[in-house]
């Protein structure tokens, strides 16, 4: 055996040399990595072994390169040299696939001669999700391997694909025993050498490019493709089909360096960026500096979810389709009735889009048990109430739970904005009850702010959060605070979404800034698609606000044709002449003359109290870091992925300028505007939100 360096042994198994990988966690191409992969293939090729088979230590083959490198100087072998002594081995070089070939760790095993892999690997190219396309190569040898179209596909998803269907392309071209992949590979090294397979080389295999050269309308077609509309924004998709042109019409090395000279764009991008800060925010979200990872997790095996309106019907949906039965408790038949009407509807739909099989509506619906007692609920192992946010009917609630649930059953309320210490107190037993809060529509939206209040116990703190974990939700944990983390911080947009409109803004002009910007939709789109008289009283309305001037009309949203926006038949919006009247009315009450607002004044009106709240929430210890709060915003209300959330943008903007902007617009709008302490404190020590050291959450 020879030790190449830390993370890389040279071994032989009679004439077949073995390089084993070995650097936790996921054998990413760090510079010893590549670097040891470098003098390994160098010895092996120049030794007397007739064959050579890369394999990996520890839970998977190489998961690509090493993130954290990005932006740093480079250092070590580069990736291109390890392949190029990996594909100009003078005898065969077969990569062993188990856990996952991903990125560039797909790209090293593009330039072995063959691939081999358990069933239970997977491939893919998810450079798109950093921003990025597979820049080692990736984007010349797929379309070698799979032709234009399906190369387009696969990178421009990203997705993590099964070995089966890898082999049915020919990315991968033996199945080892699950278990037995050494011997495996060794024995197909040696089969090659005695069959005098040759050296295949992916790069001189032109056929399935060859097929596609001149093609314009395959590439004018994916990029019109439906698919292709939820590229809006990122810019790696686009370049990725650059690539894939370049590797249908052009020669190997030519198209490399197209590849190299787009990689090196996006590489150094403020959207990549922004997707890594992504990709380490998802991971770090779950880790809470006072629950440490041995705390206990209670078992959920059955959960009770009262309330089957909107919220309830959609949270049932998330544990059904994680295999966990579900009680759904109502106050009348009718409202149970319709609840799961509404359940079954969403099934069938999934399965008219090809989700599941019709079977399987039957099957998810025998999940959920309806009810009208309470008491059915003695038995569950956890509760989420979703009724409407009313104190005293949560807290009766809870009082009712307190006594029929069994001992150590969690006890979550949906509330988005009811103080859960104030709903604790009706039980006897705080340190069972937290906050679950799902983003509607549930069964649809990955944020899950947990809420830990006073007294809830760590094993409830820690059960919730595995629990999210398990129905596939993000979860976050935040602290007790009216609107939490992600309602508090929108209530501060929606405040000058409105102040914009009082002096003279169209709405439209302020949905499409943030449009733009890379949201769905704006403020106003928003309120007329939830409808505009939810929380309006036509008996208290006074025309005071523009919005009760538009209900006292009886525009109140899409759902009857007329809102901020007109609709026609199909409910597509056009600016209303009605509202603009309204709006020119307000502002001239106001004294302020009609103008026209840049997009960029709109997007710092509405972002940046985003982030002096957040600073505030920060200063607070409601969130545990900065990053915790752009997932919620992410994942909770579709902030840009290539934006990187609220406090990654405003990190951007760089802490000086985000106090300097701020101390600007109070002076010309007034206190709303003031900084938090701890932008102040930031911009003084020249620091980042980033840079905050994570906390737990405030109680008591
Ligand atoms: C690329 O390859 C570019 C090339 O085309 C061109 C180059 C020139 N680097 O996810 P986990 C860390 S771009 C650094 O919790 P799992 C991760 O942060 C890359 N670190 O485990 C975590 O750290 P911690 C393309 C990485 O079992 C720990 O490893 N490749 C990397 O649930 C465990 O990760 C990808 O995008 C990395 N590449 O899932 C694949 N990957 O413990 C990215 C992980 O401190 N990786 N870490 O929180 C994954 O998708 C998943 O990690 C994987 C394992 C599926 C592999």
């Amino acid at each position: 055996m020879t030790t190449i360096n830390d993370v890389t042994e040279l071994t032989r198994d009679g004439d077949v040399a073995i390089i084993t990988l070995d650097s936790p966690p996921v054998n990413a191409l760090s510079a010893v990595v590549r670097d040891g992969l470098w003098e390994a293939f160098n010895q092996a090729n120049k030794s007397d072994a007739d064959a050579i088979v890369l394999i990996c230590a520890g839970r998977t083959f190489i998961a690509g390169a090493d993130i954290t490198e990005f932006g740093g100087a480079a250092k070590g072998k580069g990736l291109n040299e390890v392949q190029a002594m990996m594909e100009d081995a003078p005898k065969p070089v077969v990569a062993a696939i188990h856990g996952t070939a991903l990125g560039g760790g797909l790209e090293v095993a593009l330039c072995a001669h063959y691939r081999i892999a358990v069933p239970s690997a997977k491939c893919g190219l998810p450079e798109v999700h950093l921003g990025l396309l597979p820049g080692a190569g990736g984007t010349q040898r797929l379309p070698r391997i799979v032709g234009a179209q399906k190369a387009l596909e696969f990178m421009t998803a990203g997705t993590h694909v099964p070995a089966s269907a890898c082999l049915d392309m020919g990315l991968i071209d033996e199945m080892a025993e699950e278990g037995n992949l050494l011997a495996d590979a060794v024995a197909f090294a040696r089969r090659l050498v005695d069959e005098g397979q040759p050296l295949k080389k992916i790069s001189d295999n032109d056929d399935k490019v060859q097929a596609d050269r001149g093609n314009e309308e395959l590439f004018a077609n994916f990029r019109s493709s439906k698919a292709a509309r939820k590229f809006r924004g990122f810019l790696a998709p686009e370049a990725i089909i650059q690539c894939v042109e370049a590797a249908v019409n052009l020669p190997f090395e030519k198209g490399i360096a197209v590849e190299r000279k787009l990689f090196g764009g996006l590489v150094t991008s403020s959207e990549s960026a922004a997707q890594r800060h992504v990709f380490f925010a998802e991971r770090q979200v779950w880790k809470i500096p006072d629950v440490p990872r041995d705390t206990p997790v209670l078992p959920v095996a059955s959960v009770g979810i009262i309330g089957a309106g909107t919220m309830g019907g959609g949270i049932a949906m998330n544990f059904v389709n994680a295999g966990v039965p579900v009680t759904i408790v109502e106050t009348k038949q009718e409202a149970l009735d319709r609840g799961l009407g509404v359940v079954r509807a969403n099934y069938e739909r999934s399965s008219r889009n090809g989700r599941f099989p019709i079977e399987e509506v039957d099957r998810r619906m025998s999940m959920i048990t309806g009810s009208l007692s309470l008491e059915d609920l003695a038995e569950v192992d956890m509760v989420i109430e979703a009724v409407f946010e009313n104190m005293d009917v949560k807290k009766d609630i809870f009082g009712n739970l307190d006594r029929i649930c069994k001992p150590g059953a969690v006890l979550a309320t949906n509330t988005s904005a009811l103080n859960i210490d104030e709903i604790a107190s009706a039980t006897t037993r705080p340190e069972s009850v937290i906050g679950m809060h799902f983003f509607s529509p549930a069964n649809v939206m990955r944020c899950l702010e947990v809420v830990r209040a006073d007294h809830t116990s760590l094993e409830v703190i820690n059960t919730a959060m595995q629990t999210a974990k398990k129905i596939g939700k993000l979860g976050a944990l935040v602290g007790v605070c009216p609107g939490f983390v992600g309602n508090r911080m929108l209530f501060q947009r929606g405040v000058q979404a409105q102040a914009m409109l009082d002096e003279g803004a169209m709405p439209w002009e302020v949905d499409k800034a943030l449009y733009e910007f890379g949201f769905a939709m704006g403020p106003f789109q928003m309120s007329d698609l939830a409808g505009l008289d939810i929380g309006w009283s036509a008996e208290k309305s006074n025309g005071a606000t523009i919005r009760d001037r538009l209900c006292e009309l009886d525009r109140r949203g899409q759902k009857n044709g007329a809102g901020y926006y007109d609709y026609d038949e199909n409910r597509t919006p056009t600016p209303s002449p009605v509202t603009e009247e309204i709006v020119r009315e307000f502002a001239a009450k106001a004294g302020k003359e009609p103008r026209s607002f840049t997009q960029e004044e709109i997007i710092e009106r509405l972002v940046l109290p985003m982030v002096n709240e957040g600073a505030k929430i920060l200063q607070e210890n409601k969130a545990i870091r900065s990053s915790d709060i752009d997932m919620i915003w992410i994942t909770g209300y579709n902030w840009p992925a290539y934006r990187g959330g609220p406090m990654f943008y405003g990190d951007q903007m760089g802490m000086s300028t985000v106090l300097e902007r701020l101390q600007a617009l109070q002076a010309e709008h007034g206190d709303f505007w003031k900084p938090a302490e701890l932008i102040e404190q930031l911009a003084a020590e020249g620091k980042t939100f980033a840079q905050v050291p994570a906390s737990p959450i405030a109680v008591g």
